[in-house]
């Protein structure tokens, strides 16, 4: 490639240069396939100093810089633009948990390390790291982080940003910032730290996070139950909440159709419940006591809300086994949605008092946009993150729904932003949403962010295209 620097060839050597067009094809799409774009190399460096060589010599060289992890974004977040002068700097050689203390409840992780593998590591020390979601095995800490990932266990624990209490990450200029203090209250000004979760990469590249680890729980329980509506899926939360609020680890719901999809279409999923229903949710209970009883507290839970005529039908797990095929239902909805045809996603996010209001108007506007579209909503009921999926209309060809997504992403916004709630919940902003922002955020918000982006990164050679429009 004779438009790299040949300093990288020297600085990263073969293992770390990746040139030739068939190595850096997976890097140049999104796993979605809704982006693909164009770069001169791959890198992949192993350690922090070689990732602010790398930034430094590509800044000089005016060449932009996409951070890649596990590639595992819903945004096109990690995808480079199709002009072509830009290199996409892997993070995956960096995989090293440097520290773990289970007195501090800390972890430092490199970027490159899986988040399953981060799991993993915390349960040695007989600790907990506990962000979960469809993609741990394959994503990994410096992507969570830089989207604020939340996943199943935000209304217990938070998004990867209350996960995070230091970073190491390299500056537009190349500057290595270590901020990877271990420290519960430290109010020394502006909290950078926070700057870099969320910004996607387009103010540095994080290289490291200091984490925090959680009491591993010794006792667990899931419930999937059928419910009357979206109301009665709310108040058997508030019910959990009010009979023991530390209980819930994660509180789903899932639409009728949304698990037919999953019964129909993934082998082993099957309902397991006498019948159908329109509505289901999952609850998933955890204690650190070993003798908690959670079967107990799920039962006068459940007593209550069949008696109200909430929940129609429940089954409580019982064994590590059924518990995770209970689990599975819900995490192969992404998966069943998929092979059931086009389908369009919205990962937006309403006070969770309006989760119900959120389901019913949004799916009611799209069928009202396209006649026959099949709204099958599910997600994070419990903090109020729904992803308000769209499925085409059966029959009718995928590419002509697909070509629709914008007015479907606008119809499924409008509702939301009358609910006060956001376009964009967990998944980030990437290259999908981009042209949201300025309606969403315009005014003092984005001329804020754009000062801030211009400050630490005055030539816009980080994550071009990402974030801000
Ligand atoms: C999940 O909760 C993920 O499973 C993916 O956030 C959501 O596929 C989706 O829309
Ligand atoms: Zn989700």
């Amino acid at each position: 490639m004779s438009d790299l620097p040949d300093a990288l060839a020297t600085l990263l050597g073969p293992a770390g240069l990746l040139t030739d067009p068939a190595d850096i094809a997976p890097a140049l799409s999104d796993w979605r396939g809704l982006y693909r774009g164009a770069a001169l190399a791959v890198l992949r460096p192993a350690s922090t100093q070689q990732v602010a060589d790398c930034v430094r010599i590509c800044a000089e060289a005016g060449i932009a810089i996409v951070p890649q992890g596990g590639n595992t974004s819903m945004v096109g977040g990690a995808t480079p633009e199709g002009n072509g002068r830009s290199v996409v700097l892997s993070l995956a050689r960096m995989n090293r948990i440097r520290d773990i203390d289970a007195v501090d409840m800390t972890m430092t992780a490199e970027a490159g390390v899986v988040v399953k593998a981060a799991q993993d590591a915390a349960a040695e020390a007989n600790c907990l790291f506990p962000l979960s979601f469809g993609g741990e095995g394959t994503a990994m800490i410096g992507g969570i982080l830089s989207t604020n990932a939340g996943g199943n266990t935000t209304v217990r624990y938070g998004n990867a940003r209350e996960l995070m209490l230091g970073l190491e990450v390299v500056l537009p200029d190349g500057q290595v910032w270590n901020g990877l203090r271990r420290l519960r209250k430290d109010n020394t000004g502006y909290a950078l730290r926070h700057l870099f979760v969320g910004a996607e990469g387009t103010l540095g590249i994080i290289t490291a996070a200091t984490l925090r680890l959680f009491a591993r729980p010794r006792a667990s329980e899931v419930l999937f139950c059928s419910v009357a509506d979206e109301d009665a899926a709310l108040a058997v939360f508030r019910r959990f909440r009010e009979a023991d609020e530390t209980a819930i680890r994660a509180f789903e719901y899932m639409s009728g159709l949304g698990v037919d999809f999953a019964v129909k279409h993934i082998p082993g999923v099957a309902l397991p419940l006498a019948q159908r229903a329109d509505h289901y949710i999952l609850v998933d209970l955890a204690s650190t006591r070993a003798d908690a009883d959670l079967q107990g507290l799920a039962e006068q839970v459940l007593g209550a809300a069949m008696e109200a005529g909430e929940v129609l039908d429940a089954v409580i797990g019982g064994s590590e086994a059924r518990r995770a095929a209970l689990w599975r239902i819900r995490e192969e909805h992404p998966e069943a949605q998929r092979k059931e045809g086009a389908s369009v996603k919205n990962d937006v996010s309403v006070p969770v008092s309006k989760v119900p209001e959120l389901i019913r108007r949004a799916s009611a506007a799209c069928g009202r946009l396209i006649p026959g579209i099949r709204p099958v909503p599910f997600g994070h009921m419990g903090d109020g993150n729904i992803h308000m999926n769209l499925e085409q209309p059966e029959g009718m060809d995928p590419a002509a729904f697909l070509a629709r997504s914008h007015d479907i992403m606008e119809t499924v916004n409008a509702v939301v932003r009358e609910l006060d709630g956001s376009f964009s919940a967990e998944h980030g902003i990437g290259r999908l949403k981009t042209d949201m922002m300025e309606s969403w955020r315009g005014g003092a918000e984005l001329d804020a962010m754009r000062r801030i982006k211009a400050a630490l990164d005055p030539t816009g050679i980080m994550n071009p295209g990402k974030v801000l429009p």
